[in-house]
């Protein structure tokens, strides 16, 4: 089962897509739908982004300067939700090529090829992030009930649950020290999101924020003292906010009468 929020920003971007919107519209819609994602010192300098050959999605990478497009996927499902590698030399992206029709988790060459499809059933699989050790990759599978955050090996195999309740958990994103994942829950405490942090393991989960608001799309700093996230209070805009990762020091990023969403923590 598929969070409101996920089927909405999905929903937005495939529309989008099948109306052949996203090439002219450009990087900014892409990168709205995208995950928040770990960050990693090191990182290629390229961005990893989806859209439309013009039937589906594909996923693609292009220099910051707009050149270099290099097309990375080419089938006739959509691929979607491209994240980096620590060294730059994959991509772990989630895609609905196999037979089932469902979403599982893939790994690319950065450069092209060597495809590699890591999950296999018949439930979404979504928004893959690599640990910063590259080992790992976090992801939202879906448990039969709900959906659950899981680790994967990033060569395949491995697949532990992170998660274990009966509520959705998504947006996942490695604390820089690869001890912590953060990530959304949709509703273990009330009806609104929160944003908690769990060791990768399961044990040590907390929860940071506690309100009556949506809270979601949690982002480390690369310093890991800092989590950036989406505030949206009912009834008006969303605003990007930070928070200490010990639930602490909660802080207004930005305060205007429109809507600001997928914060992404960038290195310096
Ligand atoms: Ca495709
Ligand atoms: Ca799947
Ligand atoms: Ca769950
Ligand atoms: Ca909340």
């Amino acid at each position: 089962m598929e969070t409101v929020r996920l089927n909405h920003l999905r929903a937005a971007l495939l529309a989008a897509a099948a109306a052949g919107l996203l090439a002219a519209v450009g990087l900014a819609v892409v990168l709205y739908a995208q995950p928040a994602e770990a960050n990693f010192p090191g990182k290629p300098g390229k961005i990893a982004f989806s859209e439309t050959d013009g039937t589906d999605l594909e996923i693609y990478t292009i220099n910051p300067n707009g050149g270099g497009k290099k097309q990375l996927t080419n089938n006739s499902t959509n691929d979607i939700e491209p994240a980096y590698s620590p060294n730059g030399k994959k991509i772990a992206y989630s895609g609905r090529e196999a037979p089932a029709g469902d979403y599982e988790i893939y790994t690319i060459n950065a450069g092209g090829g060597g495809k590699k499809q890591l999950t296999d059933n018949s439930t979404g699989d979504y928004e893959p992030s690599y640990s910063p050790s590259g080992k790992k990759i976090a992801f939202q599978g879906d448990d039969g009930q709900d959906t659950e955050i899981y680790t994967i090996n990033a060569g395949g195999g491995g697949k532990q649950p992170v998660t274990d309740n009966s509520s959705d958990d998504y947006f996942p994103d490695y604390a820089p020290n690869g001890k912590r994942i953060a990530y959304t829950n949709n509703a273990e405490t009330g009806t609104d999101e929160e944003i908690y942090t769990i060791k990768p393991d399961g044990g040590g989960k907390k929860q940071l924020t506690d309100n009556t608001a949506n809270d979601y799309y949690p982002s480390y700093s690369p310093s890991g003292k800092k989590i950036a996230y989406v505030y949206e209070a009912a009834g008006t805009d969303a605003e990007i906010y930070t928070i200490t990762p010990g639930g602490g020091g909660r802080t207004p990023v930005t305060d205007n009468s429109t809507n600001d969403d997928d914060p992404y923590w960038g290195t310096q």
